[in-house]
C-alpha cells in the first residue's frame, strides 16, 4: 500500500490525499512533522509531502506525485484522455502552484503563524499575486469544476490553495483578492465532497496537536 507522509495541515499534503481518496488508490498516512524527520524518511530537501509507492520507493513533489498516481493507477482518471486537454488541466495547476501560491505563501508567517512579513515583501507579494489573479481568473472555468465539467488533478490544487490565497490576502491587505473569481461557491461546493470533509476534519484535528505540541515546547 501507499505510505503518505506530512502533515495534515499541510495543502500540498492534502492535495495528495485527495487524488488519492478520489482515484480510490488505498494508502496510509504516516506523520511527518520536521524537516529533520523528513529527511531521515526519504524527503530529500525536509520538505513534504512525499510518498512510498506500494513498492517502497519513496517520491515527492505533489504535482510530480499526481502524475505518477495517474500513470500507476488509470483506473479512476483525474486526468482527461486528449493530451492537449490534459495538458491544459495541468497547466492550470501549475500556474495556481506558482502565481497563486507561492506569492501568497510569502504572507503566511504573519497571516498564519504570528511571524511578521516586511512590508517590502507585502508589497512584492501584492503585485505578483495580482498578476497571477488576473491570468487565473482567464484560465479557471467553475463549471462546475475548475478545467471544466469533470473533476480533475487542477480540483485538487485549486481545493487546498484557493482557501489559503483568500484567507492570507484578507489578513494581510484587508481583502480577499479572489473575491471577484466563484472561488469561494466553488470551495464551499468543493467541501461538500466526502474526501474533503474528512480532509478538513483531519487538518482540523492536525491543527488542534501543533498547537498542543508548541504549548508544550
Ligand atoms: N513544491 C512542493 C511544496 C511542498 C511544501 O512547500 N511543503 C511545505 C509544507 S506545506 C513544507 O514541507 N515546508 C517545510 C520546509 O519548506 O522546510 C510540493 O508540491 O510538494
Amino acid at each position: 500500500m501507499i505510505t503518505l507522509y506530512g502533515f495534515a495541515v499541510s495543502n500540498y499534503y492534502n492535495r495528495v490525499k485527495l487524488a488519492l481518496m478520489e482515484k480510490g488508490v488505498p494508502f496510509i498516512e504516516e506523520l511527518v512533522y520536521t524537516a529533520k524527520d523528513a529527511m531521515k524518511q526519504g524527503s530529500p530537501i525536509g520538505k513534504i509531502p512525499f510518498i512510498k509507492t506500494e513498492e517502497g520507493r519513496t517520491l515527492s513533489e505533489s504535482a510530480v506525485i499526481l502524475d505518477y498516481l495517474e500513470d500507476r493507477y488509470p483506473k479512476k482518471p483525474l486526468l482527461p484522455q486528449d493530451p492537449y486537454a490534459a495538458a491544459k488541466v495541468r497547466e492550470l495547476a501549475t500556474f495556481m502552484d506558482l502565481y497563486l501560491e507561492l506569492p501568497a505563501r510569502e504572507l503566511y508567517a504573519e497571516a498564519f503563524f504570528n511571524g511578521k512579513v516586511s512590508d517590502e515583501v507585502k508589497t512584492t507579494a501584492k503585485s505578483r499575486l495580482k498578476r497571477g489573479i488576473d491570468g487565473f481568473a482567464k484560465m479557471a472555468l467553475f463549471s462546475p469544476y475548475i478545467a471544466g465539467e469533470h473533476f480533475t488533478l487542477a480540483d485538487c490544487a485549486a481545493i487546498v490553495h484557493l482557501p489559503l490565497v483568500s484567507l492570507a490576502t484578507t489578513r494581510i491587505y484587508g481583502d480577499d483578492f479572489l473575491a471577484e473569481t466563484p472561488a469561494r461557491e466553488y470551495v464551499k461546493t468543493m467541501n461538500q465532497r466526502p474526501s474533503m470533509q474528512k480532509i478538513n476534519a483531519d487538518r482540523k484535528a492536525n491543527q488542534e496537536m501543533i498547537l498542543n505540541l508548541r504549548r508544550a515546547q
